[in-house]
Formats: structure tokens, sequence, C-alpha cells
């Protein structure tokens, strides 16, 4: 389905006059709105090519209808969000899931939609078809060479798509580690793991980063070879300057003060990446923002001023990601509400009085700290958002234009209802 660029125009002037009003109100009430406005407009975050399809729990899965049956099709759901929000530029690849049979058509197709390849992502943690051996006892951590051998040539084999698709990171998160008690010799797991990631680390090209994503539990129930911040960060300093910890918000035990972690890793270079998504147990991939928001403008809090800190870029100086999936709601519509939690936190960050807070700080103010942080927190940012989306060329409501304009209905007739798009 396309979106033609004059029913955007035509759902924005409908839409003018009741956003001029709220913009103006906004912006008296924000000092920077200006400046803000010009950082959203060039802030991206990718999506992952599995989060197209309605994602399954270990019970079921309700596909939705209409869901992209091939990877052109995803590249084209990816350039659907695209148009509307102007924000969802890029694609992540998770291979095998995603073979580009013929990179030069796909990479082309990708540019027509204006979207780029963000990370490509490998996976050991499933068994393929035609695979000689078995993960079931993990992949770079595994006790038989021979299994180690596979997944490093996997992970390989993932860095040469992402060469021909113009990506310039990997991610890589293991799903090793043991079950029981007494079942794998940690340190052995841990020097296997770092092993095989140094070969995969050296067949990068020079400009590529390796993005080491961490997991507490989850499909092990005991120990996971990658399993908190501390452990990735000690495998991603000795890897080398191109290697990073990557953050996934789902990944921690629970209460973890995430915020902090990222501060630091920030202040160590070794912060390279995150998934937003949100949870209320575990790793339970729902919508960025839907669960706890404070706690996802905490996070961007500590990522603007760590990467002011540095004078980083913040559009590309990390790679960011949507990783969510889940059950009940059409995946596009999930994804168009993840991107504006995820904007909508990281403009009130960006309206944080850092001065202000600075001083308070340095005097042990501690409720002017909050009420700071709280201020930014409680500012209505939305028209901010929505004119850094009408400025790029997006539509003011994308998820009411998404449904005005019968999108999934659109894509079911061209699709048909029973699809199933590959992830989990
Ligand atoms: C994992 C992890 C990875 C993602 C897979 C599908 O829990 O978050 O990033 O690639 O799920
Ligand atoms: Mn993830
Ligand atoms: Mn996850």
């Amino acid at each position: 389905m396309q979106l033609e660029k004059y029913k955007i125009q035509q759902h924005n002037d409908d839409l003018l006059t009741g956003h001029q009003r709220r913009l103006s109100f906004a912006v008296s009430e924000i000092e920077n709105a200006e400046a803000i406005i010009q950082k959203l407009v060039d802030f991206q975050i990718a999506i992952p090519s599995w989060a197209l399809g309605t994602g399954g729990t270990r019970f079921g899965r309700f596909a939705g209808g209409g869901e992209p049956r091939s990877l052109e099709e995803k590249i084209e759901d990816v350039g659907l969000l695209h148009a509307l929000n102007q924000a969802s530029g890029a694609i992540s690849l998770h291979i095998p899931w995603d073979i580009p049979k013929d990179a030069k058509a796909i990479k082309a197709l990708a540019a027509q939609h204006g979207l780029k390849f963000d990370a490509v992502n490998s996976n050991t943690f499933q068994d393929q078809a035609d695979q000689a051996l078995s993960y079931k006892f993990g992949s770079l951590q595994n006790v038989d060479k021979g299994v180690r051998k596979q997944a490093i040539e996997h992970n390989i084999e993932v860095i040469k798509h992402g060469i021909e698709l113009g990506s310039e990171s990997l991610t890589v998160w293991l799903s090793d580690g043991s079950c029981f008690p007494g079942q794998l010799n940690f340190r052995r797991a841990y020097q296997n793991t770092l092993e095989s990631l140094h070969e995969i680390y050296a067949a990068m090209p020079d400009n590529w980063k390796m993005f080491l994503e961490y997991k507490a539990y989850e499909p092990n129930f005991y120990s996971t070879t990658v399993g908190d911040w501390g452990q990735s960060y000690s495998y991603v300093q000795k890897l080398g300057d191109r290697a990073y910890t990557l953050v996934d918000l789902g990944h921690h035990l629970p209460n973890a003060n995430i915020e902090q972690i990222v501060a630091l890793l920030l202040m160590e270079e070794k912060l390279g990446g995150f998934h937003f998504n949100d949870s209320k147990y575990g790793d339970d991939d729902l919508t960025a923002g839907a669960m706890k928001p404070y706690q996802l403008f905490l996070i961007f809090n500590e990522l603007v001023d760590g990467m002011d800190a540095r004078g980083l870029n913040h559009a590309t100086d990390l790679g960011w990601m949507i990783d969510a999936s889940h059950n009940v709601k059409d995946p596009l519509e999930d994804l168009l509400q993840s991107v504006e939690g995820i904007m909508m936190a990281y403009a009130q960050a960006l309206s944080v009085d850092r001065k202000a807070l600075e001083e308070a700080q340095a005097v042990s103010d501690v409720v002017r700290c909050q009420e700071i942080l709280q201020n930014a927190f409680r500012t209505d940012v939305r028209a901010i958002v929505a004119e850094a989306r009408l400025r790029a060329g997006g539509a003011l409501n994308p998820l009411g234009l998404f449904r005005h304009l019968k999108v999934r209905e659109n894509l079911i007739a061209e699709r048909g209802l029973k699809t199933v798009a590959t992830g989990l």
C-alpha cells in the first residue's frame, strides 16, 4: 500500500488550527522549544523486522491479518510507518528470519521508502532446519568446539549480509546459559564466549561496531552467560574499541536502576545501543512508555546529560531501536505508539533545566532536584513532538491517519487474512 503525500497534507491541513493553538502554548511553557524541535526532527528509531507481525507467547499466537509475507513487504510496512511519523527511517534485520536474497534490489526498495539498514542481528538461539549442530546447550559458549565454530560462522555470514545492505553494526544477543546449577562451568563458558566473540569481532569491517546485548534470564533460568551490564561490559572491554554494550529495557532483574546503568556505561564510553520496550514483570516487550513512562523519561534524562557531556551527536552516535512485539495490538499501531512514547520522553529530557539541576545538586537541595525533573516530565510536549513531525513531512496524528485511511484493512485486502510474518 502506498501512502500518497497529498493525503498526509490534507490530514495536516484539517488539524492545523488546533495544532497551532496547542503548539503556541507549549512553546510559551518550554524555554528551548525550537532547539528541541530540531533535535526531534533528526532523531530516528530503527524498526526491527520481527516486530511487524503479531508476536506470540509460548502459549500461542493470534495473527492479526495482512502481516508482511516477505522481507519486501516488511520494508513496505516500515516505509508506511516512516511516511506517517518521519522518525522510523531504518530497519534492523534478524538473520535468518529475513535473509536478503537480492541485496541490491532490497537496498533499492528500502531507499525508495527513505529507509536505511540499521544493525543486523544474528540468531543462535534457535536451531534452523538445515543446521548441522544444535544450540540446545548454547552457541558461543558451547563445550563443543564444532558448535562454537558453526555459531561464529553464522555471525560472519550475518556481517556479510549487513555489508551488502550498508549496515554498520552487528547486534549479538545470546540465549546461552544454563538451566540448572552445576550444568555449566561459569568460567569456561565465559572464556569460550569471549574467544568466539573475538573471532566475530575480527571479521567486522573497520567502520563497524559490535553491540553485545545482555539479559538476566530466559530462556535459560539458572544462569545467562551475558547476564547483566557488568558481564557485557567485561566482554566488550576486552574485545576492543568498537565493541559496546547494548541495553534492552526489558532485560533486567525487577526494579533495576536502568538510568544509572545507562549513565555509567555512557561515561565509560561503552554504551552502544538501545532496545526500547516496556515491561511490568520481565522481558514483556510491551509498547515503549506504556507501563513506566517516568522511568523512560529518567533514562532519557541520563542519555541526554551523558551524551552532551561527551559532545556526542544524539541522532547518530548511539544505535536506537525498538524491540517490542506482542499479542493483542496491531503491530503497526503498536510501533507508532512506541515511537511516540520514545519521542515524548526524549523531548521531556531535552527540556530539563540542566543548569538549575546542577545548582540544586551542588547544594544537595533534594526537593528542588525532584521539582526540576518532575516539572519537565509533567509538561505536555505532545504539540512539540507533532510539530517536529509536521516539519519533517509526517502526519500530525499518525495513528489517527492510519485508522482513517484504513491501512490495516488495505493490507489485509492486499495480502490476505491468514498471513504470518517470520519472527518469534
Ligand atoms: C531477545 C532479545 C533480542 C531479540 C530477540 C528476538 O529477547 O531482546 O534483542 O533479537 O529477543
Ligand atoms: Mn533486545
Ligand atoms: Mn528481549
